[in-house]
């Protein structure tokens, strides 16, 4: 009879490559290496992208799952500016306060998510808020209480976008699950701004055609990425052709009652309450 302890499989072990990130054993030394490399990617580019991380099979079910769910989603198409802020009239139009960018999507709210889909699960898992909390360096770290957009399915459709933009939660992690054929590029400039210095000058640059501080990501399917989206300003580029551009966005926070206001929850899902 064997002594070692048998340990049990993970609840989503058919939608993580395991192998390649062991985030169910992260105080082993490959999960320690994992930590390691992530937290060094962090710091250097202001993102780190895990490719492969979720496996086809499981992306293929996401990508299914969108699709079918497609009628429930809340379309949004509205101006804003990169601070999510009312528009300030007082500063010039070209100030950042002033600037007007435009975001177009298809929002899945969580409680339309069914609760065995293969991402809803990995969200589920207090391996993989583990894991997002020993890279980010946070000795504590919540999954969002928000009942519609905790954890939700995003549709870029031929046209949508995502303007420039700050997230007012400190960090995010995306999962994508299909690409569009063209556009629907992440775009982010790493720390244009600190937490005592908006940069004004340097966000204005940006915003008027500036390229030389942005990197590009196009994010293949399975990947999974943190950003800094509180301080490095991004955006998701307009798609073209017909194909959707489809992704989750993961949201965590550090108090273990975080929720949208109501007016973004009425923007992005049309409600503030679940169904
Ligand atoms: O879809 C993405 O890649 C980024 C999403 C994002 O920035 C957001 O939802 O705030
Ligand atoms: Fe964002």
């Amino acid at each position: 009879m064997s002594t070692t302890t048998t340990l049990s499989r993970p609840l989503y072990a058919d939608v993580v490559d395991l192998d390649r990130y062991p985030i169910h054993e992260l105080g082993s030394e490959r999960g320690r290496a994992l930590i390691d490399s992530c937290r060094q990617e962090l710091a250097k580019d202001g993102c780190c992208t895990l490719e492969g991380f979720i496996k086809p099979e499981a992306v293929a079910r996401m990508v299914a799952l969108a699709n079918q769910l497609e009628s429930k989603a809340w379309v949004s198409d509205r101006p804003h500016n990169v601070y999510f802020e009312p528009f300030d009239e007082t500063v010039e139009p070209d100030h950042p306060l002033a600037f007007q960018v435009r975001s177009a999507k298809h929002g899945i709210a969580y409680d339309y998510i069914p609760e065995d889909a293969p991402l809803r699960r990995l969200y589920e898992s207090d391996d993989l808020t583990r894991f997002i909390g020993a890279v980010l360096e946070r000795p504590v770290l919540y999954r969002s209480a928000d009942p519609l957009d905790a954890f939700q399915i995003t549709l870029f459709k031929p046209g949508e976008e995502l303007g420039w933009h700050y997230d007012r939660s400190e960090f995010s992690v995306t999962v994508m699950y299909q690409k569009a054929e063209k556009g629907g590029d992440f775009e982010y400039v790493p720390a244009l701004r600190t937490k005592q210095d908006e940069c004004y000058d340097e966000v204005k640059k940006v915003l008027h055609g500036d390229r030389s501080r942005i990197k590009v990501q196009s994010g293949e399917p399975g990947t999974l990425a943190f950003f800094h989206g509180n301080c490095a300003m991004h955006r998701v580029t307009p798609v073209e052709g017909e194909t959707p551009r489809i992704n989750s966005v993961l949201t965590y926070g550090e108090h273990e009652d975080m929720r949208l206001n109501d007016l973004t929850s009425e923007l992005f899902y049309g409600r503030t309450s679940p169904r």
